[in-house]
């Protein structure tokens, strides 16, 4: 069973874990991120595993088919669109928990391994909120914490 781990640096910190029985079952992602202001932020993986010059460099959405921005559960999306984790009050411990059926941990054109998770200082507006951005990247403003997704010992 793959799993996988990524170390969140930045102005919020944590650590979130990858799981998946085999390539039929949802990832299920869970963990937690310290130093949240309370509301919802949105979470993404991006495209590149690089972190040279900290989150930027991590690119655009992971978006494999080229689509538009979306929610988790819209039938458009990116394969990186893992919606928004919600901090219940201002620099405490948010829970990570999350099941996606579309990133994989296994080879292939939906494999997150190798990519950055990203935390943003603003609510992803799930390509709904009419803002120019809303369509590539929610709206979610700034990257506060990211971090590599690297395989774990399974
Ligand atoms: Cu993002
Ligand atoms: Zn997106």
């Amino acid at each position: 069973m793959p799993k996988a781990v990524c170390v969140i640096k930045g102005d919020v910190t944590g650590t979130v874990f990858f799981e998946q029985k085999d390539n039929k079952s949802p990832v299920v992602v869970t963990g937690e991120v310290a130093g949240l202001k309370k509301g919802k932020h949105g979470f993404h993986v991006h495209e590149f595993g690089d972190n040279t010059n900290g989150c930027t460099s991590a690119g655009p959405h992971f978006n494999p088919k080229g689509a538009d921005h979306g929610s988790p559960d819209a039938p458009v999306r990116h394969v990186g669109d893992l919606g928004n984790i919600e901090a219940s009050q201002d620099d405490g411990v948010t829970k990570v928990c999350i099941q996606d059926s579309l990133i994989s941990l296994l080879p292939g054109e939906n494999s997150i391994i190798g990519r950055t998770l990203v935390v943003h200082a603003d609510p992803d507006d799930m390509g709904i909120g009419g803002h120019e951005l809303s369509k590539t990247t929610g709206n979610a403003g700034a990257r506060i914490g990211c971090g590599v997704i690297g395989l774990a010992k399974s």
